[in-house]
């Protein structure tokens, strides 16, 4: 997602920080390619222009100019300022009233019938047991398709019956729950091509009847302005608590995520990352700027490493990146802890696409060469694992004899772990370390 935002900023702020002090000048040329990367990225231009307009006067303000320091101030000031675009954190769903209802709504095809299903699994997950209503009318098969969604999430769905209104349903929903003690109902809706006056009054009656604690609008980040407009649409007649951006994992630009906080007044709260049930998140406006900002969804990692990996191992890794080491030692830890992570292309994605990491494809990571990587390691002394200069021509036989691996694997290793440490003491090394608290 967001990759060509991504490139776009980054060789902004690579450009930036190539001037070495930035004056005015360079300040006003870097301000205007955040514009044209911003608009390019689908994003709506009334808030381009205050967006751009808060950096400038941020950096003006700020005396960030020529002090040694200014291209780094300018991202900081960036980053802050998408964050404070993109809005509030998602938080968890509101569950007020006997039975909470959250009722979904939004245009054909947004994922209102998947999403339903994964809000569902969320709040099983979290000991509530919800009701998912078929409240879609509209086409034969979305009954079927729900009933599909709630036999994969192991939820109970309530299915209209012959003649049933929507209404009629959704009380009959409300009782059910009652009777048999359910903890909240979720509603899915009819979507329409477009905002229409009779889908509209559809959901109003919904929303008027069942008084939901949360009334979501589901909108498709791949349709970028299209989602937003809806979205506002929809906030003008609705009492909306919120969206759910869904597709992130498609090849989305931005322009959704970044305009819809503050053209529909909206916050995001979920978002959908993929088709699984498991695959939604609550929203997190600092991941998503590290992630348009191209650091990789760093803290993610870091919150499915510290599930996946000891604590102790967590702080040394930690230690290392803010002591800009990295010895073959903790790159040991690393391809241990990424294997407990779970399929280490998955793990690659999230890290920052910057230096040699550019060049990484994810789908094609070799597990058999990480392996005899940490063949190599272990067989090499402690000493020798914190630095590789000890690593004479002998030793390396030793090694690889030890390893059965050959001395050109060893010299290709510790290139690349020369590489990774340069690449930390690099500027990204000091957005990792901030992100780390270092
Ligand atoms: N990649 C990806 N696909 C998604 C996501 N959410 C939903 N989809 C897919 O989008 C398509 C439409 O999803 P539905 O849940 O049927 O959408 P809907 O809003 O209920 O559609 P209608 O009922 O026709 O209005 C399906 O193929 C879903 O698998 C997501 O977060 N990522
Ligand atoms: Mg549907």
């Amino acid at each position: 997602m967001f990759d060509g935002l991504q490139d776009k900023l980054q060789g902004v702020f690579r450009r930036l920080r190539g001037e070495g002090r930035v004056n005015e000048e360079a300040l006003g040329r870097a301000l205007r390619e955040i514009r044209m990367a911003l608009l390019e990225a689908d994003v709506n231009f009334k808030v381009v222009k205050s967006f751009v307009g808060r950096i400038r006067e941020r950096a003006m303000g700020e005396k960030v100019l020529e002090s040694l320091s200014a291209a780094q101030q300018v991202v900081k000031i960036v980053r802050d300022e998408l964050i404070e675009l993109l809005g509030e954190a998602g938080g968890e769903l509101r569950l007020e009233g006997k039975p909470p209802v959250v009722l979904l709504c939004g245009l054909q095809g947004s994922g209102k019938t998947t999403t339903a299903g994964k809000l569902g699994l969320r709040l099983k997950e979290r000991g509530q047991h919800p009701l998912l209503v078929a409240a879609d009318l509209q086409r034969a098969a979305a009954v079927e398709q729900l009933r599909q969604v709630g036999e994969a999430a192991g939820l109970p769905v309530l299915e209209p019956r012959a003649g049933e209104t929507p209404l009629a349903l959704a009380e009959r929903a409300l009782k059910e729950a009652r009777l048999r003690g359910l903890g909240a109902v979720i509603v899915d809706t009819a979507g329409r091509l477009h905002v229409d006056r009779e889908l509209m009054a559809e959901v109003a009656a919904l929303a008027e009847r069942l008084k939901p604690s949360e009334t979501l609008f589901v909108a498709d980040a791949m349709t970028g302005q299209d989602a937003v407009r809806s979205a506002a649409e929809f906030a003008a007649t609705l009492p909306l608590t919120g969206v759910i951006l869904t597709k992130l994992d498609g090849d989305t630009r931005g322009g959704a995520a970044l305009s819809i906080r503050s053209v529909a007044s909206v916050p995001i709260r979920f978002v959908g990352v993929g088709e699984k049930l498991t695959e939604l998140e609550s929203f997190q406006p600092d991941r998503m700027a590290s992630r348009i900002l191209g650091m990789g969804d760093v803290l993610s990692l870091i919150e499915k490493a510290e599930q996946g990996m000891d604590a102790e191992a967590t702080e040394r890794m930690a230690r290392s990146i803010a002591r800009q080491e990295f010895t073959l030692e903790d790159l040991r830890d690393q391809l241990r802890q990424m294997r407990k992570m779970g399929p280490l292309a998955q793990v690659l994605e999230m890290l920052p696409r910057v230096g040699p990491m550019k060049a990484l494809d994810p789908s094609a990571v070799d597990e058999t060469r990480l392996r005899r990587i940490e063949a190599i390691i272990d067989s090499m002394t402690p000493a020798e694992r914190r630095s590789t200069r000890l690593l004479n021509g002998s030793r390396k036989r030793r090694i690889a004899r030890g390893s059965g691996t050959s001395v050109q694997e060893i010299n290709q290793l510790v290139k690349q772990q020369r590489a990774m440490k340069k690449m930390l003491k690099g500027v990204q090394g000091k957005w990792l370390r901030r992100a780390l608290g270092g």
